[in-house]
């Protein structure tokens, strides 16, 4: 087979592979570089900055599970916000429930632009009505921003290196939770617990301090390093066991992976992480 072998290499000791049949789109922004390429198992791959950020044929697993339980878990969601997410696939999950308005504030126009031309399967809600797309920083957002509070509050963020490494920050989850109304949850990408384990538990420590409940939950996303990744929901008084199981079953119309039982299964707690956050 032609094309070169793309790696990302995580933390130099660790290299994840995958021959680019063809590069669709390539670009610097002033943030990062953003590259697709055409693969053969995975469809068309998006990399930010040589580190996979989604595929065409694994991106349901990461999107329905930022975003689905957050969601099911809400009494009544009808205004969220996204930060990140500028592949499209997270606001087209959010637009699979009953919301009002879904904004989106993207960092990098850049992201959006080539994923729109060239991610086609993945974004497939960039015209509903609902969505509203800003390109603007997150952080100066949450932190600042008199806008109407949402209900929901999602990040999908990249890993905690450059542009993405204030995301993992405690001010920033403050910023978050500041945007909440009363009876909101907050949902984000929370790495591998693999071999990410330490980033993992100070993400939970940090939500910790701000946040009645805290969830970890679990699922694979197999383009991602170790293929085994965690989201965490974090809320004043909503929990996993508050989902409108209604709501789920509605959902398995759509939805490839999240389902009534993966709910269920995904925040069981691996034993070795039990043991790390019981020491918290
Ligand atoms: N290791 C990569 C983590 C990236 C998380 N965000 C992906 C964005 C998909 N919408």
């Amino acid at each position: 087979m032609s094309g070169l072998w793309y790696d990302e290499n995580f933390q130099d000791d660790t290299r994840l592979g995958l021959r680019a049949i063809r590069t669709h789109f390539s670009g610097r922004s002033e943030y990062q570089k953003v590259e697709i390429f055409e693969t053969k198992r995975f469809g068309r791959v998006l990399a930010i900055d040589e580190i996979f950020m989604t595929s065409e044929r694994d991106e349901y697993f990461y999107h329905e599970m930022l975003v689905h339980p957050a969601l099911t878990c809400h009494a009544d969601p009808k205004r969220v916000l996204v930060i990140g997410g500028g592949d499209g696939g997270t606001v087209r999950e959010v637009l699979r429930h009953n919301v009002d308005k879904v904004v989106m504030i993207e960092i990098d126009e850049l992201v959006v632009r080539a994923s729109q031309e060239h991610l086609p399967t993945i974004g497939t809600a960039w015209d509903d009505p609902r969505l509203e797309v800003r390109f603007d920083d997150g952080i100066k957002y949450v932190c600042e921003s008199d806008d109407e509070k949402y209900d929901i509050v999602l990040l999908d963020g990249t890993d905690p290196v450059g542009p993405g490494e204030v995301l993992f920050e405690k001010r920033f989850y403050e910023g978050c939770k500041r945007m909440l109304k009363p009876g909101g949850v907050f949902a984000l990408q929370s790495e591998t617990v693999f071999l990410f384990e330490d980033v993992f538990v100070e993400t939970q420590q940090k939500l910790r301090e701000l946040f009645a409940q805290v969830h970890p939950y679990f699922g694979p996303v197999p383009i991602y390093a170790s293929g085994q990744w965690s989201w965490t929901m974090a809320s004043d008084s909503r929990a996993p066991a508050d989902a409108d199981v209604s709501r789920i079953e509605a959902l398995e119309a759509h939805t490839k992976y999240y389902c009534r039982d993966i709910h269920k299964g995904a925040f069981a707690m691996p034993n070795h992480v039990r043991k790390r956050l019981a020491a918290l």
